[in-house]
């Protein structure tokens, strides 16, 4: 069990025993992981994030070109999201970069945080975490924010931050921010936009609904690198509007040559930078579009396969995620895991989330609606 060694153990053994564990876990080239958000890491981005680990970005005196690259990176992922300048950082996720958003706002005053169900767990848990009130805003038949209501909500409470996503996590939604921003701006709401997943697909497919940055209430938005930006784990990303409202993440830090840290982490890898910022240079736009664009045919094969097969599909599934809702969704989770199909839950309502990433082909997609139909007819038995 975790005992200390008293004397080590050779090493050649200490790998054996990591080999032989690694080998019983899924892996994304392997096996059916059809119902997350990961991918298996381009081998560029992983090269790099090895040859940059060892320098700890946030000793911004010593590696100041490090932040530079990370500013560069930020630039390039804001102008995805049609932010020119934008600046921030690179975090180790989406939890962090929604996080430090929500965190950002608040010092500048917005303790309100209206938000839908829908969005990612990880804001619920920033507001506890900042001790932030939640206003619930509801959510349409397509689990896209309500206008309506979030109009009604934002007159009756005031000021504050409104938390739209770009491809919500259960079922791929889009909010409309174009719409809700001007709502917002009539109740002096500003606007975090969560594209987290979204912000690498649906800007290359609709420069509508993705160039979020157009409209000057958004201040920050979260785009994570990865998931489908390609780049190995931990890697989020932070884009904010400019330096005024990003100027709370600098924190003071007495011992350090700069005096300060960015973020709220303290060491933190350069490798993320790094390979956040290759394979951003490597894929270009045309690149990321192409991967989108692909990604968007699996999906509508799946849906449609899924609507022939007798099932329905939840949401628009803008975004390359696929909710099919079940109301025994632990039993079919279960028995779809047990053919080696690993899918998600909703989360939103109860069903079967698969998610469509660059390692996924068609034959999972198929496999994953014939074994529903099989759960379906045992279960019938
Ligand atoms: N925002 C959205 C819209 C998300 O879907 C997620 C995570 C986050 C923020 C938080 O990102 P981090 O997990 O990077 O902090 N969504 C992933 C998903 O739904 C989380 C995940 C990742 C789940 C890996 C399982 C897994 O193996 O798939």
């Amino acid at each position: 069990m975790g005992k200390l060694p008293r004397q080590g153990i050779d090493w050649h053994e200490v790998l054996h025993r990591l080999m032989s564990i690694m080998r019983r876990l899924p892996n994304h080239l392997e096996h059916g992981i059809v119902g997350s958000m990961t991918t298996f890491p381009h081998p560029l981005a992983q090269f790099v994030y090895s040859m940059y680990q060892l320098f700890n970005a946030n000793d911004v005196a010593l590696y100041s070109e490090v932040r530079n690259l990370e500013l560069e990176a930020v630039e390039m992922l804001g102008e995805i999201l049609g932010c020119e300048n934008c600046v921030g950082m690179i975090t180790t996720g989406g939890s962090e970069a929604n996080l430090a958003a929500l965190y950002l706002a608040r010092e500048h005053g917005y303790t309100k945080v209206y938000i839908a169900r829908t969005a990612h767990d990880s804001l619920f848990k920033a507001i506890r975490l900042l001790k932030l009130e939640a206003i619930e805003v509801k959510y349409d038949s397509y689990f896209r924010i309500d206008p309506d209501d979030f109009e009604k909500k934002c007159v009756e409470n005031g000021a504050g931050i409104l938390v739209a996503s770009l491809g919500t996590t259960g079922t791929g939604s889009v909010d409309r921010v174009a719409e809700l921003s001007n709502i917002a701006k009539k109740c002096s709401v500003v606007i975090h936009v969560d594209a987290a997943l979204g912000g690498f697909v649906i800007p290359f497919i609709d420069a509508k609904l993705g160039e979020v940055f157009k409209f000057q209430n958004v201040v920050s938005a979260t785009m994570d690198p990865h998931k489908l930006g390609l780049v190995p784990i931990p890697a989020g990303g932070l884009v904010v509007r400019d330096e005024q409202w990003f100027s709370p993440l600098y924190f003071e830090s007495r011992y350090m040559p700069a005096r300060y840290q960015i973020g709220i982490l303290g060491t933190r890898s350069a490798g993320s930078i790094a390979a956040t910022w290759a394979m951003l240079m490597y894929m270009g736009w045309d690149g990321y579009r192409r991967q989108a664009l692909s990604l968007f045919e699996l999906t509508r094969f799946l849906v449609e396969k899924v609507k022939s097969s007798g099932f329905d599909v939840v949401g628009e599934a803008l975004a390359p995620v696929v909710c099919i809702p079940t109301e025994r969704e632990s039993k079919a989770l279960e028995y779809l895991w047990s053919k080696g199909l690993y899918v998600y839950r909703c989360g939103i309502v109860q069903g079967i989330r698969v998610v469509i990433m660059p390692h996924v082909r068609r034959e999972h997609l198929e496999a994953v609606v014939r074994e529903l139909r099989n759960f379906v007819n045992t279960e019938a038995l």
